[in-house]
């Protein structure tokens, strides 16, 4: 038996301009005068999880900053489940599409028998909505490892360690498919083999670790490949 185990935003879909404007939404709803720009998100997404991302963005403030409405430890996750519900609309709203190659390569997953995980930073309600939005299911994987399941975030492995235990499968009976250097560190220190596909926020990191780097996932055979590679080894 063996597995895909993908990673969500910027893997299976091109996700953080909706998580940025969500961002966005519920800070003007709190009033706070925040609004993070491309290039600003650009250097916040270099820190795993929107909750982690939010308390890096209140440090970078500063002492002459206005007053925080609420001690940030209890702003942070306020904001953050704010955040969820505007991002939640946008994909129930049809906000997001799958990127190429996405549906075609799960079908095949499926055909095959190569079982489907989820390891994701981001929330399992986000998953679910984006799965639903996008195949009309969640039905097609069998773990979901995200978010605050993990303690550590990506680039820790802890989330990948996590699938690999719910999937009760050895590292190399798997591969990885991440968009972003932290995932592809995530995957590699959890001894995995790892698929990157460059999305709009990550183009240009680090991907030399990586097991194969492609645009896209339309052709999949070099994929099946990889998968089979360590197997008959
Ligand atoms: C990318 C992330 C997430 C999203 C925002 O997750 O780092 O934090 O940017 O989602 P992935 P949350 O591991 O899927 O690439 O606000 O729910 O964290
Ligand atoms: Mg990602």
């Amino acid at each position: 038996m063996n597995a895909f185990i993908f990673d969500v935003d910027g893997t299976l879909a091109e996700t953080e301009e909706l998580h940025r404007t969500a961002f966005n939404q519920a800070f003007a709803e709190a009033g706070l005068g925040w609004n993070w720009d491309e290039a600003l998100y650009g250097e916040l997404l270099k820190v795993s999880g929107g909750k982690e991302r939010l308390h890096r963005y209140i440090e970078t403030l500063g002492p002459d900053a206005p007053e925080l409405p609420l001690p940030a430890a209890e702003l942070v996750p306020k904001l953050h489940a704010r955040k969820t519900v505007f991002y939640g609309e946008g994909v129930t709203g049809g906000a997001l599409k799958l990127r190429p190659g996405i549906a075609n390569l799960v079908a095949e997953a499926k055909r095959r028998g190569v079982r489907l995980a989820i390891a994701t930073t981001t929330t399992r309600e986000n998953v679910d909505a984006l799965l639903t939005a996008t195949l009309g299911t969640i039905a097609d994987f069998e773990v979901f490892a995200c978010g605050d399941m993990a303690k550590a975030k990506k680039p820790a492995p802890d989330i990948y360690h996590l699938a690999l235990r719910e999937l009760d499968l050895p590292a190399a009976a798997c591969l990885a498919f991440e968009d972003s250097e932290n995932g592809l560190r995530a995957a590699k220190a959890a001894g995995l083999r790892c698929v990157v596909t460059p999305a709009l926020y990550t183009r240009g990191e680090d991907f030399s670790a990586a097991d194969l780097v492609a645009d896209d996932l339309t052709s999949f055979e070099p994929i099946f490949a990889l998968l089979g590679e360590r197997r008959s080894a």
